[in-house]
């Protein structure tokens, strides 16, 4: 792919000019290769060029500087901070102002023109991270964004076999994650056992809900052709090592804050580091594989809001090396709540089986649980944050039924708590009967659970070793 391609592509408008003057304007080469990358060229920095070759080999970036020593003396609202090989550009906000720029041919014959402001889109577009130290400039590392495979969204989410798969993990997680693979190219998730270890479990009995979850996940429906399934610890190598580091840059204080630690701890008898140190699992597992969009269920907002700060915190500390994620929650219903305590969000490893619908329930367990589950008396059924609850059914019944909340409640209007039972009975029947279907299918057919994680580790693999070599390259090791 060149240049022009990349750009036409990206549905930026440009045109070639054969005559510009290459000393004058502000100018850049765009590399043309599977992963865009862009080299800023500075008036005063007539080696650019020479080191071109050189930028894209991984191995040889080498020194970021940490603090931009030049930023005051940006002139033509340009200034390339230089250690070694090109690496940090400062560009002050008002060369997007200018009419044009140009991507130079690496050999300087010609120049793709394009406009300020699309120029500002396509920095973006192409995945280089910005920071904004000052109000008007701009830094751009651009010697790391090298590395990036893609520059498209990468979304990556896991899930814990901790249990047997809850409506929760399938409404808050899975359903968000097929929505993903409709829309994004690259979609990794993956089988957090290393995560699982903060409770524990029995060794036999992880064993076998490792397998059961993969094939629960692969009968949701997952398409294998866009989503890559992997087990963490295939690859714990790299997302130990990078939570080591990681943990060094967290505040010990911040892991003591966070309430998922404070409430499991409370239910432990015994409470492992590894319960409090999870969310920095968390966080390498996410940023090993480079991702740009985590889709998970309210309950992990938390975790993932702590994740983007230690990313933050490497990035600021040794140089843009990968990107800060954004969380993805439904829009409706980011929490499922137990169905025996509307305070309590359902939980697959909570003992109690009777507060979770299992995706494997067979219909008169589901009758069964639906049918205990805690409700009120008050007849008039609608959304209210007093009564968890009857707001935690019909938000069920919501989301399995497609309706607008207030259409959910005029259905229900007067009705009182039993029809909603039974109405929602129905949905979650039929909603979990492919599953449960494609569940027997797979669960015969072990050999093809266990080919899915080898082709899912054989996918990941070299992301995740160029992550950890460019992080430790970053951090001097
Ligand atoms: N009740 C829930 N409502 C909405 N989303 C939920 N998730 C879990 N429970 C709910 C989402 O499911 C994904 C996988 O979760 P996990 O296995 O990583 O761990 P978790 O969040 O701690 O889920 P559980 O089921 O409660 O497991 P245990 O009992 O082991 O702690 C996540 O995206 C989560 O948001």
């Amino acid at each position: 792919m060149d240049s022009a391609e990349i750009l036409r592509k990206r549905k930026y408008r440009h045109s070639l000019v054969r005559d510009f003057d290459s000393d004058r304007v502000l100018s850049a080469f765009l590399l043309g290769d599977d992963r865009p990358t862009l080299i800023f060229i500075c008036q005063n920095n007539s080696d650019s060029s020479g080191t071109l070759p050189d930028l894209r080999d991984l191995e040889r970036i080498v020194g970021m500087s940490l603090t931009v020593r030049d930023a005051r003396k940006v002139e033509d609202g340009l200034a390339v901070v230089q250690q070694g090989q090109v690496q940090r550009v400062v560009l002050d906000e008002s060369a997007f102002d200018r009419e044009k720029i140009y991507l130079r041919s690496p050999d300087n014959t010609s120049a793709l023109e394009i406009s300020g402001e699309d120029f500002k889109a396509l920095l973006e577009d192409l995945g280089f991270e910005t920071e904004s130290e000052t109000a008007r400039l701009r830094i751009y590392d651009f010697g790391y964004a090298a590395v990036r495979q893609s520059a498209q969204n990468r979304v990556v989410s896991g899930i814990q076999p901790s249990g047997d798969m809850t409506l929760g993990n399938y409404l808050g997680a899975v359903v968000n994650w097929q929505k993903q693979v409709e829309n994004y190219d690259e979609n990794f998730f993956f089988l957090a056992d290393l995560h699982s270890l903060t409770t524990l479990p029995d060794p036999a009995d992880l064993r076998d809900r490792i397998f059961k979850t993969v094939a629960t996940l692969v009968a949701c429906g997952l398409d294998l052709d866009k989503a890559t399934l992997f087990r963490q610890s295939d690859l714990g190598g790299y997302h130990t090592e990078l939570a080591w580091i990681f943990s060094c840059l967290t505040p010990e204080g911040r892991l003591e804050q966070m309430t998922q630690f404070k409430e499991k701890a409370r239910k432990q008898e015994f409470v492992g580091s590894g319960l409090k140190t999870y969310p920095i699992l968390m966080a390498a597992d996410i940023a090993i594989y480079q991702a740009t969009l985590v889709p998970v269920g309210e309950d992990q907002r938390q975790h993932l809001e702590l994740a983007r700060e230690i990313i933050r915190r490497f990035n600021g500390r040794y140089g843009y090396t990968m990107p800060v994620p954004k969380a993805d929650m439904p829009q409706v219903l980011a929490r499922v709540m137990s169905l025996t305590d509307g305070t309590s969000k359902m939980s697959k490893s909570n003992p109690n089986r009777d507060s979770c619908i299992y995706l494997l329930d067979n219909p008169d367990d589901i009758k069964r649980k639906i049918k205990r589950a805690k409700t009120d008396s008050n007849r008039d059924l609608f959304f209210d944050e007093n009564r968890p609850e009857i707001s935690n059914l019909l938000g069920i019944y919501q989301v399995l039924s497609g309706l607008a909340q207030a259409e959910v409640v005029e259905q229900f209007k007067g009705q009182g708590a039993a029809k909603l039972k039974a109405q929602l009975t129905e949905a979650v029947i039929e909603a979990l009967r492919p599953i449960r279907e494609q569940y027997d299918r797979l669960s015969a057919d072990r050999d093809r659970v266990l080919e899915i994680l080898s082709q899912g580790k054989a996918r990941v693999e070299p992301i995740a070793q160029q992550t950890l070599a460019a992080v430790k390259q970053r951090v001097g090791l």
